[in-house]
């Protein structure tokens, strides 16, 4: 039996939305959307295709040919993901050129190689391949990569953390039939993708049938929707309604959080692929981690007697499985409040601006620290918090948190359209330490980080 299809995903130019438009109708409501418009100025878009429309894989070899990427075999599977194989950008561009100049193009069994999570913004800063379009510049995730690992324990989770979580920016180049399988998307996060050349037919999943995916005990979900998904295993396979849409050229997708999704190129493509979460999806982060947490926990539970420390391996599962443990995300969370706070603190304090709190930097930055107040309830029902916490002092003076304060300023501006002087360190330091005088030295708990919260937002509030 065929897939039952319900919807079809909404196309809209991007020009004529505006930025509210998108977060009521799209990022607020966890719809997916694709965007027309938006791409006409990306170097990408130039250098990536041949005057054919085809991938000009020449230039990659030329220019970023000894990259060292992940490549993934679609006609295999390992646990629940495609084989991936480690090699050059060169070699990789070889065996497509080979497939190309195959009678058959790989119908004789050559296997369909596709390029994934290429960090390539990563490792070719100076090389702007491309701007991230308004819509998606309220990034959390990657704002806060670009200064800070996630991991900070240097014992822990190093090896993994240096090249797989660098940041979630990715090039995707596979040749036509390359695919990836069903799968929501990492911490839950949404996601945008642009296509440089080439198309994609896309297959989603609203998150309240994701259940119609999974076994009964909801362990595993199905890998491809096109095999012959076992009914025994399915048990509600048949029943799920799918959205879909095919994605041209230079159409940008937005996936929504929670969103299960199969993608398939039709053509030979090459995309640009963000993963991304801010105040409107942050509590799908938490609730993922939450729900890993457990599970985790739940693997391990019959050694518990006999471990040092049951609940360090615990967090050290977590990590492995999710990319972050609790850890991390408390203190991606603090960092993220006073960033914010500092912002707002700056906006009250300017007394040439006397309209500071009605504008839309101000709720903003509001609105961001309401919801990591919103979380940090959530979290204070887990009891695992001693010693999780972070010294005030040393992290406002830390030159990577001036250096994530300028970033979150210049991202609001940019979304605001607002020309504001950059960031004033040394100004703001002093402010800072006035925050510290009046909060104590450090938050250890979220029951400490609600605390602080709650003084530091009274404080901005009294300053007009
Ligand atoms: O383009 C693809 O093959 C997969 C992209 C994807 O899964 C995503 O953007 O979330």
């Amino acid at each position: 039996m065929g897939l039952k299809i319900g919807e079809k995903v909404e196309k809209v130019n991007g020009k004529e939305l505006s930025y509210g438009d998108f977060v009521e109708k799209y990022l607020a409501r966890n719809q997916p959307v694709i965007l027309t418009g938006l791409t006409e100025d990306w170097r990408a878009c130039k250098d990536w295709v041949s005057d054919d429309g085809k991938p000009n894989l020449r230039f990659f070899s030329t220019h970023f040919g000894g990259s060292r990427v992940q490549v993934a075999d679609c006609g295999t599977r390992e646990f629940t993901d495609q084989k991936r194989i480690e090699m050059s950008v060169s070699e990789f561009i070889d065996r497509w050129l080979k497939l190309w100049s195959s009678d058959n193009g790989g119908a004789d069994g050559t296997s369909l190689l596709y390029l994934k999570d290429w960090h390539f913004v990563k490792e070719y800063p100076e090389y702007v391949a491309y701007r991230t379009p308004i819509f998606f510049l309220d990034d959390w995730l990657n704002l806060y990569l670009d200064k800070y690992h996630m991991h900070d324990n240097p014992d822990s989770y190093q090896e993994r953390d240096e090249v797989s979580c660098s940041d979630y920016r990715f090039v995707y180049m596979g040749a036509k039939g390359t695919w990836t399988p069903l799968h929501a998307d990492v911490f839950r996060s949404y996601s945008w993708s642009a296509n440089i050349c080439g198309r994609k037919h896309w297959y989603f999943l609203s998150p309240d049938q994701h259940h119609l995916v999974h076994d009964r005990y909801m362990k595993s979900s199905v890998y491809d929707i096109f095999e012959d998904v076992s009914k025994m295993k399915y048990p509600g396979f048949e029943k799920a309604i799918w959205w879909e849409c095919t994605q041209e050229q230079n159409e940008i997708i937005f996936v929504p959080s929670g969103w299960y999704h199969q993608v398939h190129n039709l053509e030979d493509t090459i995309s640009i692929n963000h993963n991304w979460f801010n105040a409107y999806n942050i509590s799908w982060v938490w609730d993922l981690l939450l729900r890993e947490y457990h599970e985790a926990k739940g693997y391990i539970e019959d050694i518990k007697d006999i471990c040092d420390d049951f609940e360090c391996l615990c967090q050290r599962n977590l990590a492995a499985n999710a990319g972050m443990d609790f850890r991390d995300f408390f203190i991606f969370m603090i960092r993220f409040a006073i960033a914010n706070l500092v912002l707002l603190y700056q906006l009250a304090s300017d007394i040439k601006n006397i309209n500071w709190s009605s504008s839309e930097i101000a709720r903003h930055l509001r609105f961001n620290l309401k919801s990591i107040q919103c979380i940090t309830l959530k979290m204070k029902s887990v009891a695992v918090w001693e010693n999780h916490g972070i010294n005030l002092m040393e992290t406002i003076v830390d030159r990577s948190f001036v250096e994530f304060c300028n970033a979150l300023e210049r991202t609001c501006n940019m979304m605001y359209n607002h020309c504001e002087k950059s960031f004033n360190a040394s100004q703001n330091l002093v402010q800072q330490e006035h925050l510290v005088d009046l909060f104590g030295s450090r938050i250890c708990n979220p029951d400490e980080l609600v605390t602080f919260l709650d003084g530091a937002l009274e404080l901005v509030g009294n300053i007009s």
